[in-house]
């Protein structure tokens, strides 16, 4: 990894609201894309932040420190993971889903998907099962998205596919989920039509459930 790649990380480790900007910055006029400062950079940074975390090394003030840290790098890259003039795919609805609060892996999908040409409506985290049958009826989008970060919280998914079924939507849209803990096993189990280990994968996904792979 490069020095400055290797910076950025130690920033997001850190939480070092003060450096982490202009060394984005510097990243991007050394030539380095907006994809591997988020790869090489970014997320080896909060890796190693969750493995601290689990291990009782880091406590939540310093993990929210690095996640805002993480936020403000993205705030940079986005408009970079996001090309101009890009025609409309499909339209998707997000959420972190009811008891969770982790976003950022979240927001990352909705950046490369709107990067990608999809609509994006974000309705946040800790978004209840009725809070997505009501954007479905509201928004009608092709793609529902759904992020958990939490094993408790992944139930959660299954109640919002429930609700979907109860308001006889079910079958007007695709569901899409993911975050740490979800599992390709755990998305056949509750009916999900799709599950995506990562952003790029997630967009991969939402293409094809549109027919624009
Ligand atoms: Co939390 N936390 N946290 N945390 N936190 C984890 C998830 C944890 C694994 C840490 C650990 O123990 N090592 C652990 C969960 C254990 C478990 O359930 N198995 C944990 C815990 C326990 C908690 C609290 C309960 C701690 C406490 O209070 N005692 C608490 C819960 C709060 C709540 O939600 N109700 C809590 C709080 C927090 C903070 C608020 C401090 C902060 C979140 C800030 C924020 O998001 N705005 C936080 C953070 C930052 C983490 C870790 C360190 C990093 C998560 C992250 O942002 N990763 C995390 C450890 C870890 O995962 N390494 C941890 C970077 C992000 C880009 O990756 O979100 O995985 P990720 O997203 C990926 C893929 O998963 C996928 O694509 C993304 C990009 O590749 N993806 C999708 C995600 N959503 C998708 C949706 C899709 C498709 C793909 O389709 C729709």
């Amino acid at each position: 990894m490069s020095d400055i790649l290797q910076s950025i990380s130690q920033a997001v480790i850190d939480g070092d609201l003060n450096e982490i900007g202009e060394l984005t910055e510097d990243a991007l006029d050394d030539g380095n894309s907006a994809e591997t400062i988020l790869n090489e950079g970014l997320m080896p940074g909060m890796d190693y932040v969750g493995v601290e975390f689990r291990a009782g090394r880091m406590f939540v003030p310093e993990v929210l420190r690095s996640a805002r840290a993480m936020q403000t790098a993205m705030d940079i890259l986005r408009p970079l993971l996001i090309a101009d003039n890009v025609q409309m795919v499909g339209k998707i609805i997000l959420g972190t889903v009811k008891g969770d609060l982790h976003d950022i892996g979240k927001n990352l999908v909705g950046m490369m998907a709107e990067g990608a040409g999809f609509e994006i409506k974000d309705l946040g985290k800790n978004v209840d099962p009725d809070t997505f049958v009501n954007a479905v009826k509201e928004y009608e989008p092709d793609i529902i998205g759904m992020s958990a970060l939490l094993t408790t919280t992944m139930r959660s998914m299954e109640h919002t596919i429930k609700a979907l079924e109860e308001a006889g939507l079910r079958d007007r849209v695709k569901v899409m989920i993911g975050g740490a803990p979800v599992t390709q096993d755990f998305a056949n189990k509750i009916g999900a039509d799709g599950y995506a280990s990562n952003a790029s994968s997630a967009v991969e996904l939402a293409k094809q459930f549109v027919g624009a792979a």
